[in-house]
């Protein structure tokens, strides 16, 4: 049983600009900082530098929210059940979240960005898209900006980022996980096909494991086995992201750098193996749906007012039911107890549950995109 978390947003928000067509060359960055909360947390309290840390803690539901590279090296990481990583480095520090820490760098690192290039796209407080095909200094190369954006975040923040280097989005976040911590990585577009081709499709952005485990299935395990189906059998199995799947099989990925982008939900669902027909079972399965949700509403930091509950039934009857508050949902204890109360009145059940999904819409304030039009001076 996987669970894919997914985040939609409206259209590029700028009419004026064209879509790439294919062949017109790019120059993308991705960057992506190095252990975030926790490199956070060894800048400001230097007794834990060189030490295992954990950041979590009672926000983060006894989860890791990410380690230092210190604890990484026991096996412990990201989500990762906060009893297991005690387990596997008894020395491991834990230390609370300070999510106005991690804003503020966030901050400071889009600062950074907007010196070089407008196109800037960020996924999360820690991480961001940038098309710098025209830069703001006439820069020559992509990679020369690459290495003065990690200086600089260096040299003004005290934290060290990793950055992808290539002609398309997808290519350039492969990239900047490449060279993790603290490294640059660049995807000419002569390496790519074959980069890709060497892959294991699991280890794409945009794979989730549900995914991974039915390419599996199909015979399909890297870039190389993807690049060998058709277009018309990628569709078939994969609907609407099957034409994606073909391109970047192939290296190719047209979707822009979209700055303007506006989160309208955060959500996660969960296809089960088996049909789901008692309540217990129900709950018990909506539970890791609703913290992953909530994991990724934190990552974002992003809250919202409305979570919808929906439901996939055997016959693929689908409804939905939601619930709007008057104020963004405060805590995972609250985004469990909303999504477990639209989730009661279905039962009894006059046939299986074969998905479960939740979705917290209504998004508010605290979302970094708003946050940042609303510092436009008009
Ligand atoms: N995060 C979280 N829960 C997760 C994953 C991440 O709360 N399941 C938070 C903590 C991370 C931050 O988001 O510090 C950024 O996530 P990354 O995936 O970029 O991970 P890190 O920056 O911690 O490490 P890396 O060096 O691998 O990028
Ligand atoms: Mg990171």
């Amino acid at each position: 049983m996987t669970c894919a978390p997914f985040c939609s947003a409206s259209d590029d928000s700028n009419p004026l600009r064209p879509l790439p067509e294919l062949g017109t060359p790019r120059k993308i960055i991705h960057v992506d900082m190095d252990a975030f909360y926790a490199s956070v947390e060894q800048r400001d309290h230097p007794e834990l530098r060189g030490k295992p840390v954990a950041v979590g803690g009672e926000r983060m539901r006894g989860v890791v929210a990410t380690a230092s590279y210190e604890a990484r090296k026991f096996g412990v990481h990201s989500a990762m059940p906060s009893i297991t990583a005690k387990h596997k480095c008894p020395e491991l520090i834990f230390v609370k979240p300070r999510f106005d820490a991690y804003k503020a760098v966030s901050r400071q690192i889009r600062e950074i960005f907007a010196r070089y290039t407008p196109l800037i796209e960020p996924l999360s407080l820690d991480e961001a898209y940038l098309d710098v095909t025209e830069n703001l200094p006439g820069i020559a190369t992509a990679t020369a900006i690459a290495e003065e954006i990690r200086a600089a975040i260096k040299a003004e923040t005290g934290l060290t980022a990793s950055a992808g280097v290539s002609y398309n989005k997808f290519l350039a976040k492969i990239a900047s996980d490449y060279k993790k911590p603290d490294g640059l990585f660049v995807i000419t577009p002569k390496m790519g096909p074959a980069f890709v081709a060497a892959l294991p499709v699991r280890k794409f952005h945009g794979i989730g494991p549900a995914t991974a485990a039915k390419m599996k299935a199909l015979g399909i395990e890297t870039g190389r086995d993807l690049a060998d189906r058709t277009q018309a059998f990628l569709e078939q199995h994969f609907g609407k992201a099957g034409p994606f799947y073909y391109g970047i099989a192939r290296g190719i990925d047209l979707r822009p750098v979209r700055p303007n982008r506006v989160r309208k939900s955060i959500g996660a669902e969960t296809t089960f193996v088996a049909d789901l027909f008692t309540p217990e079972d129900a709950r018990a399965a909506l539970a890791p749906i609703v913290a992953k949700v909530w994991d990724h509403c934190q990552r974002l930091d992003t809250r919202g007012r409305t979570v919808t509950l929906k439901v996939k039934y055997a016959d693929f009857q689908q409804i939905t039911r939601s619930h709007t508050g008057f104020a963004p949902v405060a805590s995972a204890e609250e985004l469990e107890r909303l999504s477990q109360a639209l989730l009661a009145p279905l039962f009894p059940l006059m046939k299986g549950i074969r998905l479960l999904g939740v979705t917290v819409s209504s998004l508010g304030e605290d979302d970094p995109d708003t946050d940042r039009q609303l510092h436009l001076t008009l």
